[in-house]
């Protein structure tokens, strides 16, 4: 097989390289034949920053294939000490609020002020149309030469769990190679910001001015996810607009419950353009976290946040492990029939279909 078509190979443009190409005289990541890793030179190496073999583990990690997957894990869990260090940001908003250029506007200023900064990106969008993350690719150009950047698009395959899963993981292995500002851009539609705000500390929204009746149709729900509410694009004839759509949210917020308890949900507003309002913004994150770690909220809520993670990944495996004996799927599928039409109640087929898998 040749390296590019192996799984463990670093996807081009993925990773600015800087520091991690000079000690690419490789011994090889994983060694083909015996499918092992050297942990210890994989930890090392990871530790100190080097971007290719950072790359190389979350492959592992992504991939389809269970022996890299075991090894990816056990990878994982020999950095897990050197995990939970950074501030873990939420970015979400409609498609064309300009998420992916206030990233790269806010991560270049991260690097300026000697931040180590890792972009992942979770896009329910981009398995259709794989469009985005190319998209991205070029929005971020300035922020991906930098030497303490790292970005890595959500892998586009899989199912919305299992995306979850990895960019968590991929968000584990960055820590540990001492990013201390990891972003998590995610369109706002669905179920995938929920998931984000789960794996978060700090949730920021962005939304747009003449937004007025939007204001009004906006789910609640979102609203209610978010620490920060930004009215971006900022600039121009539009500032006047922005202050004052800040305004309307600010009014609307007192109406409803804040994400985090013991944080009144702020109100910004900011340009990637003029690059005006971002200082502030950091300000706000840091304040958030100075007073998360006085009233225990932060640790609270990492902890719920990762025994939840475990709780949903006993779910997917034990519906997986359903779904994977043969005959299951037939079986479901029967049965939904007999209850359509009324010969089974809900509760029936349920009792029927674990009476019979318990027989097999
Ligand atoms: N005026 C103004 N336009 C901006 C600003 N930031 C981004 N834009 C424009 O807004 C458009 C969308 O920006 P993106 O960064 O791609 O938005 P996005 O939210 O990442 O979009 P998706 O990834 O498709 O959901 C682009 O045409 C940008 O040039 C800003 O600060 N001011
Ligand atoms: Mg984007």
């Amino acid at each position: 097989m040749s390296e590019h078509k192996s799984a463990l190979f670093v996807q081009p443009g993925v990773a600015a390289n800087h520091d991690g190409m000079q000690s690419t005289k490789r011994r090889k990541f994983v060694k083909k034949k015996k499918q092992q890793l050297d942990y210890e030179a994989a930890v090392a190496d990871i530790l100190q920053g080097d971007k290719i073999r950072l790359a190389k583990a979350i492959t592992l990690l992504e991939s389809a294939n269970r022996e890299h997957k075991v090894l990816g894990q056990e990878l994982l869990k020999r950095l897990l000490p050197h995990t939970g260090k950074s501030i873990r940001i939420g970015i979400t908003g409609v498609p064309g609020a300009g998420k992916s250029t206030f990233i790269e506007t806010f991560g270049k200023m991260l690097c300026d002020q000697g931040h180590k900064v890792a972009v992942l990106a979770i896009d329910p969008s981009s398995s259709i149309t794989g469009g985005s993350i190319l998209g991205d690719k070029t929005r971020m150009e300035e922020l991906s030469r930098e030497k303490n950047a790292f970005i890595r698009p959500s892998p586009s395959a899989g199912t919305l769990g299992g995306v979850h899963r990895k960019t968590r993981e991929t968000m584990l292995l960055c820590e540990a190679a001492g990013y201390d500002v990891i972003l998590i851009e995610t369109v706002g539609v669905g179920q995938s910001e929920t998931a984000v705000r789960n794996m978060v500390d700090f949730f920021l929204l962005l939304v747009l001015t003449g937004a007025g009746d939007e204001l009004q149709g906006m789910k609640k729900g979102i609203m209610e996810l978010a620490d920060a509410i930004l009215v971006h694009k900022a600039d121009g004839e539009n500032l006047r607009n922005a202050k004052k759509t800040a305004m309307e949210y600010r009014q609307i917020l007192h109406l409803l419950q804040p994400a985090t308890p013991g944080w009144t949900t702020k109100t910004l507003f900011a340009s990637s353009y003029d690059k005006t309002g971002f200082e502030f913004i950091f300000d706000t994150i840091r304040e958030f976290k100075r007073q998360g770690l006085e009233n225990h909220v932060w640790n609270e809520r990492r902890n719920l946040q990762t025994t939840e993670w475990f709780r949903t990944m006993i779910l997917d495996h034990l519906v997986d492990d359903f779904y994977n004996k043969p005959g299951n799927k037939q079986t479901v599928a029967s049965l939904e029939q007999d209850i359509l039409n009324g010969s089974l109640t809900v509760a029936q087929g349920i009792e029927q279909l674990f009476a019979r898998t318990k027989d097999e």
